[in-house]
């Protein structure tokens, strides 16, 4: 049975600027949140429909497979590796989050209810000095593939922020229209604060409104350098040769999936080109390094490794990028 969610026109509640404006961080459009327009009732002929699927279950037979860290499946090697390249051109930038401290202790100096990455016989402790934290998810619109939407993308590892990805694939048939209706154009990365009613346009903008408001104001170097670093977010792609930008027919559930993950993570990545081109709308909990949601989710499961995948839809739990992508198109896929 399918249910349908209608996306009412976003009220404008505020002063309005010209979308193509945002170009400045108080230059600001003003919407009301897709998560808080669940009410239909105010939905108009212009309105998105967005048919959604209402009974999933997981594959027959499924069996969550036991975490191994740093290993990728042998079929899947070469997934890593060429994944792994944007790491090279963008020099690891969003592997840590803000103020990453890190110090080497012996091993009996952290108790087995803390996590902490093991490495020769030590252990890293691990911290950060993050800004404010939004009640709410953030809300982009975004695709893979694009450097402009990976230049936010990592900027929202470093500032560990939860974002709810609405996934906009090329011929995708639900998020990019909806972008339409409530920016008045398609272009991507669009991003909606559902804390603040900011909502805009253009990487830059979104970067620096990110910073404003959950970090200390400052903008990364390597988030800085104009034409360097969209050059440099573009090479990063090179090596998956345009996975996750355009869409594979789906069904969609009616709750987003959780994933615990981070942007330069090349485990993480191959699961997101998934959910991308499905046009799977997913919560991301970013777990770069130094994340305290890292330890958040070892006293949570007993481990931590990131990709982890929650389905509300499914109750299905698991760890294990090549298995995860396995279980989103058995799943999903049409
Ligand atoms: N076999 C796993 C490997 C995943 C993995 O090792 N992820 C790294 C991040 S790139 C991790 O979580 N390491 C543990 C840590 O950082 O403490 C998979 O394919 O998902």
């Amino acid at each position: 049975m399918a249910g349908v969610l209608n996306i009412p026109p976003a009220p404008i509640s505020q002063p309005i600027l010209r979308p193509n404006s945002a170009k400045k961080y108080n230059r600001i459009l003003f919407v009301k949140s897709m998560a808080q327009s669940s009410d239909s009732s105010n939905s108009s002929s212009t309105s998105v429909s967005t048919k959604l699927e209402s009974s999933f279950s997981a594959p027959e037979n499924f069996k969550a497979p036991k975490p191994k860290p740093f290993t990728p499946r042998s079929d899947r090697i070469f997934d890593i590796l060429s994944a792994s390249l944007a790491l090279i051109f963008r020099l690891g930038t969003g592997a840590l989050v803000s103020g990453y401290s890190a110090s080497f202790v012996s091993k009996k100096e952290v108790p087995s209810d803390q996590y902490a990455l093991g490495i020769a016989g030590f252990k890293v402790k691990e911290s950060s000095k993050l800004g404010p934290r939004p009640e709410k998810p953030i809300e982009i619109y975004e695709y893979e593939s694009c450097p402009f939407c990976r230049k936010v993308r990592e900027i929202v590892a470093i500032l560990d922020l939860d974002v709810l990805y609405y996934p906009c694939p090329r011929n995708g048939p639900n998020f990019r229209p909806k972008v339409q209706q409530i920016g008045g154009k398609q272009q991507f990365p669009y991003m909606v604060d559902p804390n603040t009613g900011a909502a805009m346009y253009e990487s830059d903008a979104i970067i620096k409104y990110l910073v404003g408001k959950y970090g200390d104001g400052n903008v990364p170097l390597m988030l800085s350098l104009g034409l360097f670093t969209t050059l440099t977010e573009g090479f990063a792609m090179i090596g998956r040769l345009g996975k996750g930008s355009s869409y594979r027919p789906s069904k969609l559930p009616p709750k987003p999936l959780e994933i615990w993950a981070y942007e330069p993570s090349p485990f993480c990545k191959v699961v997101r080109e998934v959910l991308v081109e499905l046009e799977l709308p997913h919560i991301l909990h970013s777990c770069a390094r130094g994340s305290p949601k890292r330890q958040a989710l070892y006293e949570k499961v007993g481990h931590f490794q990131v990709p982890y995948l929650e389905d509300p839809n499914t109750g299905v739990q698991m760890f294990e990028s090549a298995d995860i992508v396995d279980y989103i198109q058995a799943t999903y896929a049409r």
